[in-house]
């Protein structure tokens, strides 16, 4: 059986995986909308990514006989001004998620639920992956610097991504 404020903290946790695909899906409509398909894909797939990190917890609270309780999702922003400040958002949205999972954990520790705890590790590991990912991004835009050439290679990189649902935790 899981905890009170364990389940509280987790179905908040659910919260914010959904509102990460919301952002990510908004930034896939803002670069359909822009003429960059590839990076709509991208985008795409991060936001499914999300969902999955989402119901991964979802899972986990129903596993534990605990209630899962959906909160209300905020809208996300619909427009970004250039390719690389909607790269540089999603990577300052990742730190603040791994910050998220960081008190998780401790709360995991503190109450001495070692199930959460190692429920948790694959969330640890998977953030590190998702900032290095972000980071790639970042610097890449960053160094194209908007040439039109270079975006389009850009744009058809990120056309190639696919969904893998491993990567997701399924
Ligand atoms: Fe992007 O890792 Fe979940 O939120």
């Amino acid at each position: 059986m899981i905890g009170e404020k364990m389940q509280e903290a987790l179905n908040k946790q659910v919260e914010e995986e959904l509102y990460s695909g919301y952002l990510y899906l908004s930034m896939s409509a803002h670069f359909s909308d822009s003429g960059l398909p590839g990076f709509a894909n991208w985008m795409r797939i991060q936001a499914k990514e999300e969902q999955m990190h989402a119901m991964k917890l979802y899972d986990y609270i129903n596993e534990r006989g605990g209630k899962v309780t959906l909160l209300a999702i905020k809208q996300p922003p619909a427009e970004w001004p250039t390719p690389l400040k909607a790269f540089e958002d999603a990577l300052g949205h990742e730190r603040y998620i791994t910050g998220l999972i960081n008190k998780l954990m401790d709360l995991a520790i503190a109450e001495k639920d070692h199930a959460a705890n190692s429920f948790l590790q694959w969330f640890i590991e998977e953030q590190v992956e998702e900032e290095a990912t972000a980071t790639e991004n970042v610097d890449k835009l960053k160094m194209v610097g908007g040439d039109g050439r270079g975006m389009l290679m850009l744009d058809r990189e990120m056309a190639q991504r696919v969904f893998t649902p491993r990567a997701a935790g399924e």
